[in-house]
Order: C-alpha cells, then structure tokens, then sequence
C-alpha cells in the first residue's frame, strides 16, 4: 500500500518535507484546485490564476520527475468544493496506508487537517514546514520568558544561525542594522527597474481563460498577467532583481512615486510564499552579489533582514499566539472598511495610488501596506479583522501566516504591541515626505483644519485622542502626547471637528 501526500497551493517545493522524505513508487500525489480556497476572502484574479496556474506546472514538474500526481482542476464540472472532499475522493478511488501533509499556512486549515484522522480512518501524519528557517520550537524557545517580543533581537540570532552577513562572529561592516541610511526619498527616473515579467504560456493561457469565465466578479485585473508560474522563471526574477535593483534596495525602501509601482522593491514575496523560491537560498544570493561589490551593505542588510528576521518573526508570532490572534482588537475600533478600499475611488491621492495599483498588479510594496492604506484605516479606527480580510484577500502574496501579523500587529497595533512597540500613526507629513502623492492631491497637506486639509492630518491627533488611555503610556508616544498637551483646547478641538466631518464623510 502506498501513501497520498497532498501538496497545498502554497507549498509548490521539490523539497516540500513530504515530498522529499517519500520514494516516487511509495507515494500519490494529490493536487487540488477548490472552490472553498477560492472563496474564504475575495481573492484578487492574479491571485486565484498565479496559484492555479503554478500548481499545474508543479505538478507537471512532478510527473516528469517520474511522480503519480492526482490532479483535481477546477475544470471539472461541478468543481472539488474543498481539499477534504478531494482527499475522501482519492481515498475512496485507491489503497492508502497514510495520508501525509505538510502543516498549511493558517489555523483554518490546521484546524481542519486535524480531524482527517478520525474523519477518514487511517493515519494522518502533519509534518512541520521546514522551508522556514525558524522551527516553532525554536521560536518559542526564543521567545519564553522575554518581556517583551522584538524582530531586532530575533533577526541577530537568525543572522548567527544562518552565518548572514557575518564576519568572524561579528556583523559585517561593524553593525547589525543600516536602516538609519535607507530612509530616502526617491525621484522618478527613466531608468527606474522593472520587475522581470514572464510571457504567459499555454497553461498560463487556460488559467487565464478559467479565471475570466469562473470569476467574473473577481476582485482586481487579471490581465496583463506577467507573473512568474515556475521556479525557472521565478529564479529569472530573483536574478533580474539582484542585476537591476537590489543596490538601490536600502536607500528606497521606504519611498513611494506616483505611477511607479514597484520601485527597487524585488517583488519576491509570491515566489518565496509559494515555494517557488527557497528564502534562505534568495539570501544568499543577495549576500554574494554584495560580496562581488555589485550591491552596497545597507541595501543588502535591508534585504535580507526582511527575509530572515520579518518574514521569520511574524511567522513565529502567528503559529505562538493562537487561532484567535486574527480577532484581537486592542483599540477597540469598529469602523466599517470603507468601500474605497475595494474600488480605490477616492479624492485621497496617495489611497487612490495604492489601491489602484493594488486592483491592476495585486501588488503594493510595504510602505504603501504599512504607511498609507494601514494607517489610515488605523486612525480612521476601522475594524482590523475587515481590514485583515482585505489585505488577505487583494494581494499576491496574503496567506494568513504572514499577512495577519503584518496587519493585526504591526499595521494596526491590534494585539497591543505584542508585536511591534509602536502604532504606525502618521499625519499627511510623512506621505508629503517620503512620496510625490500629495503634489496631485485635492487635499492639501500642509493645511491642519480646514474643509480641504489632508484628512491624515485630523485623523492622526484625534486617534492619540480618541486612544489617549490606552497610548499615552507608551514610552514612543510620550513625546507627541506632550505636543498634544501643549496645544491650546481651541486647536485640539479644530482637530477632532475635522477628523468628525472626515469619518462622516466615509
Ligand atoms: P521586498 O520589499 O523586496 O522585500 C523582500 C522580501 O522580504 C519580501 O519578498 C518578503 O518575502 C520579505 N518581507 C518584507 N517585509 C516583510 C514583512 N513585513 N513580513 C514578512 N515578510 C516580509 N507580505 C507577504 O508576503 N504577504 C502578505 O500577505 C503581507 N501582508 C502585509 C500586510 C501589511 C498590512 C503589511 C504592512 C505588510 C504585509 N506584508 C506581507 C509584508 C510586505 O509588505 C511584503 O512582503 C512586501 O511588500 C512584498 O513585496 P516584495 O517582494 O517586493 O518585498
Ligand atoms: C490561495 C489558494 C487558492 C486561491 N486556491 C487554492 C486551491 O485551489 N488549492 C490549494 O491547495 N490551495 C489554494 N490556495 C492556497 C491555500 O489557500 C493555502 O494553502 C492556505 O491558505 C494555507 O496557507
Ligand atoms: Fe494623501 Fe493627504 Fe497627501 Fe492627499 S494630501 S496624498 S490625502 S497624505
């Protein structure tokens, strides 16, 4: 008798542990396209074709690697409703002595896959996901008894674990972090890099077809599609980054242009998510390229800290803090998620940016996530689970193990600073510094009160207000609560008139 390994969309690697841990002649291989992984948020197109069309090639690349692959497509008429029922399918349709998963990427499924034993009667084995450089074991080691959780201290033990950067047991160029030189704003530029972009092959095509036909109200463009399907290509991609744009990667990090979506960013994180591309290996090629002079240290360090200390730490936190994290709410805010989010119609020039790019690539860089369509559903006070829903829902990249601590901690501060030690409030300043967004803008930036003041502006001092009991003690905002003080009680009240008028007007 022979074992059924499932294999998930987001677990397309050759080195998947249970692919690798199993003989072609031992196993089956399951695959399964299914309406309810299509429907648990409102997938982005991009999304739904980027997945289906990178399970088939993979599974394509299994069966010419000599591999028994079931293939359930959404094709077929009805289409599988869920994985459990292509599970109970193939069960039913072969001679199984196990049935062996790799833990998925959300406590939904989790949950799930821990019934199949008792739901299907035979052995059920979870292996743990070991394309993370982290095991759960190590963070919570990590993390016991710690008072307080910060990615910095992490991200050093992971650059000592993975000898990153390091020289002689020190960090190289003296110092662990460089972020205090990758804070530049950027100017647009002829020459500004572009993503490597694949032309869509006849599996892509059919995809494509699907996609159209099965979602015809689907959130966001579907075509173009330029996206990466295969490792070739996404290995394409990561060269095409590491010779374009990695060197700029540090000084931009932070910056946003009107009309230019993707900057220096690398534009990776489908590919690694997927398992089209192996994190630690995209690391070390950006460590080698600063190592041959072709990319400077503060862009190197900033790469590959997201890589091996963010992508890590959120990860850890999600799988430490329970299936409930996604519904914390620390500051109790209850806002409905303006609908703008969804169709990006709004006179809010840097919102109306972010989001369009958001519809037409299923893609925007951290910044525009974390300082722009976070923050202001921050200090608008919008529900963070909406808001969890949609950042899961429109980008390439969401799968909740990452995406929910990125947006239920550090973009909205929901689980009260477990994660980061700070809300990232801002008013319109640092959009007017870091972008060109507010130049086009019907709103003025520099105007504070009145009826066309940036909305940031009010939003942002009303929010300490508003989270005055629960904020002023934190140590980062003691600073800016004093300004608060200090501001006449006719100011103050100006502010909170405005950010009213401005959540009406939602
Ligand atoms: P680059 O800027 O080129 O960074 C390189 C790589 O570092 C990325 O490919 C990614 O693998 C990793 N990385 C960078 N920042 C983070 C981070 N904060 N957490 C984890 N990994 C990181 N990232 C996702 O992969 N999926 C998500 O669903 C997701 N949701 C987010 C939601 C919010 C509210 C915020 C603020 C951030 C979110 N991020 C998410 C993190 C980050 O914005 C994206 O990883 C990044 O924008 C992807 O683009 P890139 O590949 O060009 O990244
Ligand atoms: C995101 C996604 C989509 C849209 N469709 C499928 C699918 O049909 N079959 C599948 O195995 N996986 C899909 N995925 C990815 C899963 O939702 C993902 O594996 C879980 O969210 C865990 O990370
Ligand atoms: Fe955004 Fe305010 Fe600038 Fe307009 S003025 S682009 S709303 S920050």
């Amino acid at each position: 008798m022979k074992d059924l390994v499932l294999v998930l969309g987001d677990q397309l690697s050759p080195g998947l542990p249970g692919l690798r841990q199993l003989q072609p002649g031992d196993a089956d291989i399951l695959m399964a396209e299914v309406t309810a992984e299509t429907e648990y948020v409102w997938h982005h197109r991009k999304k739904i074709a980027f997945i289906f069309s990178a399970m088939r090639h993979f599974a394509g690349e299994l069966r010419a690697a000599g591999r028994h692959v079931i293939y359930r497509a959404f094709d077929e008429t009805p289409p599988c409703p869920e994985l459990a029922s292509a599970v109970a399918d193939a069960l039913a349709a072969g001679n199984y002595k196990r049935l062996i998963l790799t833990e998925p990427g959300e406590w939904r499924l989790r949950a799930e896959m821990e019934s199949w034993e008792e739901r299907f009667g035979l052995p059920v084995i979870i292996l743990e996901d070991d394309r993370f450089i982290c095991s759960h074991d190590d963070f919570n080691r990590w993390a016991d008894g710690r008072k307080q959780l910060r990615m910095e201290y992490f991200y050093r033990e992971m650059r000592q674990r993975t000898g990153l950067l390091m020289e002689g047991g020190k960090p190289a160029g003296g110092r662990w972090n460089f972020d205090s030189e990758n804070r530049k704003p950027a100017s647009g530029n002829l020459f500004m890099p572009q993503p490597f972009g694949a032309e869509p092959d006849a599996i892509t095509r059919d995809v494509l077809d699907l996609v159209e036909a099965r979602f015809p109200d689907g959130f966001g463009d579907l075509r173009p599609f330029r996206f990466a399907v295969t490792r070739a290509d996404a290995e394409k991609a990561l060269d095409h980054f590491i010779a374009t744009a990695l060197k700029d990667f540090g000084d931009y990090q932070d910056a946003m242009l009107k009309g230019e979506a993707f900057l220096y960013h690398s534009v990776l994180s489908a590919y690694i998510n997927a398992g089209l591309l192996d994190p630690l290996d995209v690391c070390r090629r950006a460590e080698a390229a600063w190592q041959a002079g072709e990319a400077p240290l503060n862009a190197v360090e900033g790469f590959i800290r997201q890589i091996i200390g963010w992508r890590e730490y959120v990860r850890g936190i999600y799988w430490r803090e329970g299936p409930d994290y996604v519904r914390r709410n620390a500051l109790e805010a209850t806002r409905p998620l303006p609908d703008f989010y969804w169709s990006g119609e709004t006179d809010m020039a840097c919102l109306a940016a972010a989001i369009g790019q958001t519809r037409r690539e299923a893609y925007a860089h951290h910044i525009q996530r974390l300082m722009v369509t976070g923050t202001f559903a921050l200090i608008a006070g919008i529900d963070p689970h909406a808001l969890h829903e949609w950042y899961l829902a429109v980008y390439i990249d969401a799968f909740e193990w990452v995406e929910a601590p990125n947006t239920i901690g550090m973009s909205q501060f929901a689980d009260g600073g477990l994660l980061g030690s700070k809300p990232y409030a801002a008013s319109g300043a640092y959009i007017d510094r870091m972008s060109d967004y507010c130049a086009g803008c019907r709103y003025d930036v520099k105007d504070k009160t009145g009826p066309k003041s940036c909305p940031f502006n009010a939003l942002y001092w009303d929010f300490l207000d508003r989270n005055a009991d629960r904020l002023r003690g934190n140590p980062r905002l003691g600073p800016v609560y004093k300004n608060w003080d200090r501001m006449d009680e006719a100011k103050r009240q100006a502010y909170r008139d405005r950010a009213e008028a401005v959540l009406k007007g939602l």
